[in-house]
């Protein structure tokens, strides 16, 4: 069965690899001012961090409308496809996946599987590359959702905000959780639970909530299985870089990328954010 793999913006994914890989993209959006820019066709992550310090007005972001969905679905059966797996951002922080689910309702003649990734950006597209993969190998939509599901106990990630209010303001971590724990005042690590971000512990600076996240790496690195990490910054390549030197010389088994938080999610994190994905090597 000819299966597409389709993912959301937000694994930020570079065309070079979706195009290598036949990984088709749908985009969320950021709203700056009065304009609405979908992320990586109209705005690059560059672009969004200069132009967000220099407006007055703070950004929001959208969900791609349904419609994108129905036309994308609709051109992939026209090519010959009778399956689509799409992967999308977790569905605790956006409505991206249930949309996916009512498009799908909407379009005649294509399977349509719709995958709560339950995370977002690296991490996500461990499973959208993964997914396609065996689609170029020629697996069926069965099995490659049988592979992500039994990847699901492998990818993990944590990440740390430089100011917490950009995730209060965009309601991704609840006020009451934010205040009552003083995390305001401090840099906590913090992750997903329940497809929902939550703290995962209380650290006072970002420094130390990196190293303490390289030492979680650590315990799974030193249980001998091959691993391969992504480091995800938001407008700090160069900080980016030296880290994995750093890691490189720390886990020299273990392979490591750098991705980025691009409009959509920088938008929620800020500036200045990192996160560090990983999972088990897959074969
Ligand atoms: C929408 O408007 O539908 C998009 C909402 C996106 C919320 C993003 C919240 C932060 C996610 C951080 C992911 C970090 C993964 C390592």
């Amino acid at each position: 069965m000819k299966t597409a793999i389709v993912t959301d913006s937000t694994s930020y994914l570079s065309k070079e690899l979706c195009d290598e890989l036949h990984i088709h993209m749908i985009p969320l959006s950021v709203v700056i001012g009065q304009e609405t820019y979908r992320e990586e066709l109209d705005i690059t992550a560059e672009e969004f961090y200069e132009v967000v310090r220099t407006e007055a007005k703070l950004p929001t972001t959208t969900q791609p409308p349904i419609g994108e969905f129905v036309k994308l679905y609709e051109c992939l059966a026209d090519e010959g496809y009778e399956a689509v797996i799409g992967i999308y951002l977790s569905s605790g922080i956006s409505g991206t996946y249930q949309t996916s689910i009512a498009a799908a309702d909407m379009v005649e003649g294509l399977a349509v599987h719709s995958f709560d990734s339950e995370i977002s950006c690296g991490p996500q597209a461990f499973y959208a590359i993964r997914a396609a993969e065996l689609a170029l190998e020629g697996k069926g939509p069965e099995a490659i959702l049988q592979e992500l599901e039994a990847m699901r106990s492998s990818v993990k990630a944590y990440f740390v905000v430089d100011d917490l209010n950009h995730l209060k303001r965009g309601g991704r971590l609840s006020s009451a959780q934010a205040l009552i724990g003083g995390l305001l005042q401090v840099k906590p690590l913090l992750y997903f639970v329940d497809k929902v971000i939550v703290p995962f512990e209380k650290i006072r600076t970002s420094k130390k909530a990196l190293k303490r996240v390289a030492d979680l790496f650590g315990e799974d690195y030193e249980k001998g299985e091959p691993l391969e990490a992504v480091i995800i910054h938001a407008n700090r390549e160069k900080e980016a870089r030296l880290w994995v030197e750093e890691l490189k010389e720390r886990f020299p088994e273990a392979t490591f990328t750098i991705s980025y938080f691009g409009p959509v999610i920088g938008t929620h994190l800020g500036e200045g954010a990192f996160g560090f994905g990983w999972t088990k090597k897959r074969d």
